[in-house]
């Protein structure tokens, strides 16, 4: 019986990937490096570390650790300088209406993001009081397509893994649901759509216990 939400942050509850790029480009640009929107796929999901590493391979440069670690410093500020700016209105369409339905009908709800921003994220969008549990890249030494951060978001809820479902934008996220063996539904991204449990272009008119019945049979 499906019992709890797992909700990815980045591209199922507010496009943030067009500050991790502005950042990310703003970055590579002082550095010489080449890096452009296409690029920016890859890092969707991914650790700030890991899209670095993407980065550099794509230019097929190398840098020792403590220049990668000022590079994510860098980075990371200038995406808080956009971040600070966020608005609720910049919450992706149907997500809380979503989740409010959802809370009502008795399912439990976490957050299970790469992001160390999240918490500031869920504030600037107003949303902290939606999640039951919070996981993110603070709390977690594994990155998707590990299953840690849905795992410890289950574990937190007090719910087996087979009791989840995980609502994700990314290949590393929906791969990492499969690995918890969990039930994944795939959002708006297209090269999900054939590897997750079911798939929806976004969440305006979703119906909580239509989805449930769709993904589960229930
Ligand atoms: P930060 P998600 C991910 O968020 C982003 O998709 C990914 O592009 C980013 O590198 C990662 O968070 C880490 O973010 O630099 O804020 O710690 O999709 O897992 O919610
Ligand atoms: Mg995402």
């Amino acid at each position: 019986m499906i019992r709890a939400f797992l909700f990815d942050l980045d591209g199922v509850i507010v496009d943030t990937a067009k500050y991790h790029y502005m950042a990310w480009k703003r970055l590579s640009e002082e550095l010489g490096l080449s890096f452009d929107i296409r690029d920016n796929e890859a890092l969707k999901g991914v650790s700030r570390r890991r899209s670095f590493e993407i980065i550099l391979g794509i230019n097929g440069k190398e840098m020792s650790d403590e220049e990668i670690e000022a590079c994510c410093q860098k980075k990371n500020d200038y995406y808080l300088e956009y971040i600070y700016q966020l608005k609720k209105e910049e919450i992706l369409p149907g997500v809380t209406d979503f989740m409010k339905e959802a809370s009502s009908l008795g399912y439990k709800i976490a957050l299970g993001s790469a992001s160390k921003n999240s918490r500031l994220i869920l504030e600037k969008l107003e949303i902290t009081p939606y999640f039951d549990e919070v996981i993110d890249g603070t709390k977690v030494s594994k990155a998707k397509p590990d299953p840690e951060v849905f795992l410890k978001g289950a574990e937190e809820l007090g719910v087996k893994p087979e009791e989840c479902i995980v609502f994700e934008d990314s290949l590393a996220g929906i791969m990492a649901a499969r690995k918890g063996h969990m039930k994944s539904v795939g959002v708006a991204n297209p090269e999900v759509e054939d590897c997750c449990d079911y798939f929806i272009s976004g969440f305006s008119g979703a119906d909580v216990r239509v989805l449930v019945k769709k993904v589960s049979g229930e």
